[in-house]
């Protein structure tokens, strides 16, 4: 700002010269008229509004003026900031206005279009039965277990009691990692899950351990060479036949309904001895297909029972293998296929079915999550 100066006339002081004044307001309102939207307004606010428009300028002349002319250039600078000022109230509000029409107009939102047109995932059964099964031991006190499905040949056969000419330990039945010498496959079932937790686990030991298993198997209607198995594992001091009995009926009644029997068959596990094939009673028939008279049943196919895996009580070498007195200590061990437990609890017929993720096939399974 220049000093105040007692000889100046305000006319003189071009910026303050009335037709300069008219100027510079005439041509902030045309810009202000011809602003077509708020940022074209904000453009005209600063170039004519702002602290370096000519008006803002000319404002700052006045203090330079004689104290007499003070009052009548403020007077004319100030009738013009005030039109400028009302020019862009105004039009600020007609292009606010304009704005919101139009907005209403672009994103109006039609209500009546159907929604969730595209389709909604859903978890795979598989995977759901899994952890109900899980959840059924969970709720007996288990704990859950995981291990890799790349494992080394001594969790999935030697710790287990798998002798070196075990036909099991063969390309036929087992993928090796690399060549048959570098010790890794990918596991053949969730037992070697028993001798992690033995390692790792403080006893006694309660654990229940789902996952993906691998066989050399060709895929049919009911085998896969990727499926996946439960393993249920008890390692206390006491325990009998009696437990193993009871854990899997207890097993059983809560996966497939109260008052369902079991019975064992012999068999043979390197890991477990005895060893057991155990059936349910079908939750289907009951049992009634099976007798003279009875209707034929799809679930068992009439033969009264579902088989359900294998078991057994704990060998005391996998113990002793895993550090463990078997003097003190006992255990049982159970295992058996979820897909397989998938196949007869819901009329599924094909593995392939299983395997292929053909969404006719999971959706009537719903959105179970
Ligand atoms: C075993 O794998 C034992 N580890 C089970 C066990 C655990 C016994 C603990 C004793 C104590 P097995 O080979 O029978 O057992 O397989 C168990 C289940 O896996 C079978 O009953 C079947 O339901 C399922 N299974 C086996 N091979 C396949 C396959 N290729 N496709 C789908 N399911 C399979």
């Amino acid at each position: 700002m220049s000093a105040p100066n007692k000889s100046y006339d305000p006319v003189e002081v071009s910026a303050l010269q009335p037709e300069e004044l008219d100027r510079a307001r005439d041509e902030a309102l045309a810009a202000i008229a011809s602003a077509a939207d708020l940022d074209a307004l904000k453009r005209a606010r600063l170039a004519h509004a702002g602290d370096r428009s000519p008006l803002a300028l000319a404002n700052r002349e006045i203090g330079a003026l004689p104290p007499q002319a003070r009052a009548e250039a403020g007077k004319r600078i100030g009738a013009a900031r005030g039109a400028v000022g009302q020019a862009l109230k105004a039009r600020q509000a007609e292009l606010e206005e304009e704005r919101d029409q139009r907005v209403l107009v672009e994103e109006a939102v039609d209500v009546t279009l159907p929604w969730e047109r595209g389709a909604r995932g859903a978890r795979h059964p598989l995977t759901t039965i899994r952890e109900r099964m899980a959840d059924v031991f969970v709720s007996m006190g288990f704990e859950v277990s995981e291990g890799p499905e790349v494992e080394a040949e001594w969790f999935n056969f030697d710790a287990l009691n798998f002798k070196p000419d075990h036909p099991a330990r063969t390309m036929q039945d087992t993928f090796f990692v690399g060549s048959e010498d570098t010790g890794l496959v990918l596991r053949t079932h969730t037992s070697p899950l028993q001798i992690r937790s033995l390692l790792t686990k403080p006893l006694p030991v309660y654990v229940v351990a789902p996952g993906r298993t691998y066989r050399t198997d060709e895929l049919d209607a009911t085998h896969s060479p990727v499926f996946h198995q439960l393993e249920g594992l008890v390692v206390d001091e006491g325990i009998t036949m009696a437990d193993l009995r009871g854990g899997i009926d207890a097993f059983v009644n809560g996966m497939f309904g109260e008052g369902l029997t079991t019975r064992m068959r012999p068999s043979y596990f390197p890991f477990t001895e005895p060893s057991a094939e155990v059936d349910m009673r079908c939750f289907v028939c009951r049992g009634a297909s099976a007798e003279p008279g009875g209707e034929p049943c799809r679930t068992c196919s009439s033969e009264g029972w579902i088989e359900l895996g294998g078991c057994g009580m704990v060998n005391p070498r996998v113990l002793v293998a895993c550090g463990i007195d078997p003097d003190r200590y006992s255990g049982w061990a159970f295992g058996l296929g979820i897909d397989r437990t998938l196949m007869f609890r819901h009329g599924a017929e094909d593995m392939h079915d299983m395997m292929e993720g053909d969404v006719r096939f999971t959706l009537p399974f719903g959105m179970e999550i």
